[in-house]
Order: structure tokens, then sequence, then C-alpha cells
């Protein structure tokens, strides 16, 4: 048995904290392995989904506990996530920057766990720290904090890095939504097998190919110097990528909107005239931004035009 969620004002306990990264890593690797999802397949780092009957997406976290708090309990997690048809889709970056970013880990683990079938956990780049390094990753200090530095180097390298590795890259939602945490790759596939066949390998080719990386790092912006599809992003990784670009892999999946987090901004934000939704989901480290999340119902998806048609169901924290 481990601490659930109403008890973790009190200290986090580390048997606890590796209870739940043992099963959650298990719970992901046995999708992995099997292809099966309710509603869906997991196909390699790609997840491919119908249409859910109700689906509430958060985007990135960074440690704010207590946004993700409220947001679970405005939803009642327990009565929604019990309910198979429902999803709830985290777009990554649960960690760094926050004072309580063991316990964001710790809690969208245990919902992982209780609620295979309906939670669904994405990687961002702060959970990729070993294929691409970046300065602010203080996740291994936080752990070090509460466990004590002779249990966390340990702790890190067993359980928190392979739950990482256990993550998905991208999810498409049938008719409707393309979901990555950055942005989409700027290598554009031909058609929509040779689309779906670069995002399931996308962690299998890290090495030899730039799609993990890009989707992981890229943001979308407006105008892109030299006339190109894309640029170099000022992040050092990824890059920035055109409304053209985002036009083709919308094309090719035959889906409307891209959904995606990673920029900090007013709990939402759209670009390229409605292709590009993103939804930030943190506050305390950012007193500029707002925290919000998407509530949306299979009805709503189904008659969806584009990014504007969102911005009435995104609920602030
Ligand atoms: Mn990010």
């Amino acid at each position: 048995m481990v601490r659930g969620l109403e008890e973790l004002d009190e200290d986090l306990p580390l048997t606890d904290f590796c209870n739940v990264l043992d099963a959650s890593t298990g719970v992901l690797r046995n999708q992995n392995e099997s292809g099966q999802i309710s509603g869906g397949k997991v196909l390699g780092s790609l997840i491919k989904l119908e249409i859910p009957q109700r689906l509430v997406v958060i985007g990135d976290i960074h440690g704010d506990y207590d946004a993700l708090h409220t947001i679970l309990s405005k939803i009642s997690y327990e009565r929604y996530l019990s309910d198979d048809h429902n999803k709830l889709i985290f777009l990554g970056d649960y960690i760094d920057r926050g004072r309580r970013s063991p316990e964001v880990l710790y809690t969208v683990c245990l919902l992982k766990t209780r609620f295979p079938q309906s939670v669904i956990l994405m990687r961002g780049n702060h959970e990729a720290p070993d294929e691409f390094p970046f300065p602010s990753h203080d996740f291994p200090f936080r752990i070090m904090e509460l466990f004590g530095q002779g249990r966390s180097m340990a702790l890190y390298h067993q359980k928190i890095l392979p739950f990482f590795h256990a993550l998905c890259l991208s999810v498409v939602i049938e008719d409707c939504f393309f979901i990555v945490h950055g942005g989409v790759p700027t290598q554009l596939p031909h058609d929509g097998t040779e689309a779906m066949e670069t995002l399931s390998s996308a962690q299998a080719n890290h090495m030899t190919r730039q799609t993990m990386e890009e989707i992981l790092w890229n943001d979308p912006r407006e105008s892109i110097l030299d006339n190109g599809n894309f640029e170099r992003s000022r992040r050092g990784i990824g890059k920035h990528f055109g409304r053209s670009v985002s036009q083709t892999w919308l094309r090719r999946l035959d889906v409307k909107v891209i959904l995606r987090g990673h920029e900090p901004c007013e709990g939402y934000k759209i670009n390229h005239q409605g292709l590009v939704f993103t939804i930030f989901t943190c506050k305390e480290s950012y007193p500029k931004s707002k925290a919000a999340y998407l509530d949306i119902y299979s009805d709503q998806m189904i008659h969806l035009k584009n990014g504007y048609d969102l911005r009435q169901h995104m609920n602030y924290v």
C-alpha cells in the first residue's frame, strides 16, 4: 500500500516514492509491450486514440503541486478517472523549478498506477535530461533535499530515469488533435503512413534522427527568418517551426489542431492562425503566467474547427 493523494501534506517516505515509481514504470512498459490501452493503441512512442467521452489536458506543471491538486479536485478525479472512456493527458514537464517536484512526480505516477487506462503521461524535455542535458534540471537536488545524498543518486539512476524512458512522446486523437510536449518535427512526412512511422519510432531512433529532440524542444513562431519553414531555436536545442510545418503535419495525420505545452503563457496561447494551441499549467515559478487546463467533451471535439474553438473549454486554476 502506498500513501494516497490526500495524505501528501505530510512527509513523503522514500519507500512509497520507490514503490509508486516501480509500479507506474511497470504499467507503462506493459502497455508498450502489449500495444493496448483502452480506446486506442500504443505504437512505440506514439499513442493513437479514438475521441474520448471527455478529455482533460494538463500542460507543464514544473513542481506546482497546488495547481495540480486544485485541478484534480475540480474534475473529481476519482469518479472521472474510474471511467475508461474519459482521458487525462499530461503534456510533460512535471518537475524542475517548482518547490514540490517530487510530490508532483509521485502524484502523476500514483494516478497512472491507479487508473492505467484513463491516464496518459507524456514526456517533456525536463524528463529527458540524459538524452538532451540542460543546466536548469534541479530535480536531483530536490530529491537529495528530501531523501538525503546517499540514497538519492541510486534512486535517480535506478528508478527515475527508467520511468522517464517509458513515457510516450506523442498522442494522436483521431480527427482532432496531434499532441506533443514542445512541437512538431521540421522533417516533413510525405504521407500518413510515414508520419505515423516517424512518430512511433521517435524514441528508438533518437540517436540517428532529430524527431525526439524536436518533439520535446521545438516552439512555433509566426515569422521565421530566411523565409524558410524553420530556424534554430534560441533555447540552444530544438528549432522554431513555421505555419507550413504545422499545416503539413495536420494534413498528413488528418487532424485539426496541434496541442502542446512547453512555453509559459497566460494559461493558453494560439499560434499559426489556430493550428497550434499551447496549454500551460504552472504559476508558482512563473508569476507573470497563468495556469489553465483544457476540459472538453466528445461532441465538442467532433465539431472542432481550429484552436480558437478551444478557448471556451479552458479553465483557470
Ligand atoms: Mn518544456
